[in-house]
């Protein structure tokens, strides 16, 4: 049988690059804890995303959960969200002891559906966590113009859209924050990692007392912080990894067009349309199988069989999970559309060295 092939496959500098690197670390034995790489890591960032406040995490789950405790929202307050989203968007919320209210996905585009979003908002909703979900851009102006009028925070699960730019404008720039995730499966990774990017100096401040401990100086501690410090490892990862971002996108950029020319059209596929004014950084390739000839769990399973593991993201949503069984807010039928296509998604693989044959592969098995 052919060799397997993953739904994705962590992008890698050369050994002697991140070697090179981490020499450093060995002469001066500093590991962790704010030291020189994380410095590089956070200036490079910063620049990157032409965004002047990067704040480093050891994973991007925590960076999420503290910068919503970083807002400082009043305990079993609301906040409105999507279910069509990785359980890390959720449980940051309901992790702060706030009310995750969730809103319908668009049917075209997956993410949050603007037009359902007032409806919901009460005297309790402080906030407003969309996600831009496989690196897709949500309507950013019309959340802003919604949280404006209501006095809401926004706060964006940018998990999956690092490098993605709308009419010019790095994904780092929208709401009060963003959260990047730089998680082994991402486009651009620091083994496990993550990143706030804040527009409120105040907020940079306390989230970066928080991923240490709460500890403000030698002698002072404010907050009862924990720890999710990114350490130097991670951080010269994402260094070297940085160099190399921009050929990473060009390659998957061609598997995705490769991917499109092969799929697109056929009856019962459908495939997410370039959007408009998005540069995109090609992060997924989530395929809906409504009306073809196999279901989606039939397509999963016949390409498991031929040794292809693509995945359900994002199924089950996660407003049908076990744990949350006792929130009054739960339930997927509450948000037909985000079920109707969690039954129906498949991510194809996709990773920058993915070779032009095995997306033939995949592709004649799928249409076989
Ligand atoms: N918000 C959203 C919307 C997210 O999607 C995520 C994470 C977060 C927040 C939280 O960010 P982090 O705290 O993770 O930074 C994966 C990732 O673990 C997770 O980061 C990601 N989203 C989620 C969508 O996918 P799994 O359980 O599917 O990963 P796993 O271990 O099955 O890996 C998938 C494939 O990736 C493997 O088949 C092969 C490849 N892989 C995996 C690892 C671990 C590699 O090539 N190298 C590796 O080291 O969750």
């Amino acid at each position: 049988m052919s060799e397997k092939i993953l739904v994705t496959r962590s992008s890698m500098p050369d050994l002697d690059e991140y070697c090179e690197e981490i020499k450093k670390l060995w002469d001066s034995h500093w590991l962790t804890n704010m030291g020189v790489e994380h410095r590089k890591l956070q200036a490079d960032l910063e620049n990157y995303l032409d965004c002047p406040n990067v704040v480093l995490y050891t994973n991007g789950h925590l960076a999420l959960e503290n910068v919503i405790a970083a807002m400082e929202f009043e305990e079993g307050s609301e906040v409105i969200t999507t279910p069509f989203t990785f359980a890390s968007t959720t449980h940051a919320i309901v992790r702060n002891n706030l009310t995750p209210v969730f809103c319908d996905v668009n049917p075209d585009d997956y993410t949050i559906d603007t037009e359902k979003i007032e409806a919901l908002i009460s005297e309790k909703t402080v906030a407003i966590v969309p996600v831009h979900v496989y690196g897709i851009i949500c309507n950013v102006e019309r959340i802003q113009e919604i949280a404006d009028r209501h006095g809401l925070k926004v706060i964006y699960d940018a998990a999956h859209a690092f490098a993605v730019k709308y009419n010019g404008v790095s994904a780092a720039n929208f709401g009060d924050a963003s959260m990047f995730s730089f998680h082994a499966t991402k486009v651009f990774n620091t083994i496990e990692g993550g990143a706030v990017c804040l527009r409120d100096p105040k907020i940079v401040e306390i989230m970066n007392d928080m991923r240490n401990f709460g500890i403000h100086g030698p002698e002072s501690v404010t907050f009862v912080g924990g720890n999710a410090k990114m350490n130097e490892f991670q951080a010269a990862m994402g260094v070297c990894n940085l160099r190399h971002l921009d050929d990473e996108i060009a390659k998957r950029r061609q598997i995705v067009e490769h991917y499109v020319s092969r799929l697109e059209g056929v009856e019962g596929i459908r495939l997410v349309k370039q959007q408009k004014g998005v540069q995109s950084n090609y992060a997924y390739f989530p395929v809906v199988f409504d009306g073809y000839k196999m279901t989606r769990d039939e397509v999963c399973a016949l390409l498991a069989k031929n040794n292809i593991i693509a995945r359900k993201y994002f199924y089950p949503l996660t407003n049908s999970f076990e744990c949350y069984a006792e929130l009054e807010t739960a339930g997927a039928e509450k948000t037909p559309v985000a079920a109707y296509l969690a039954d129906r998604v498949l991510t194809l693989p996709l990773y920058a060295d993915l070779p032009a044959e095995a997306v033939d592969r995949i592709c004649d098995i799928i249409l076989s």
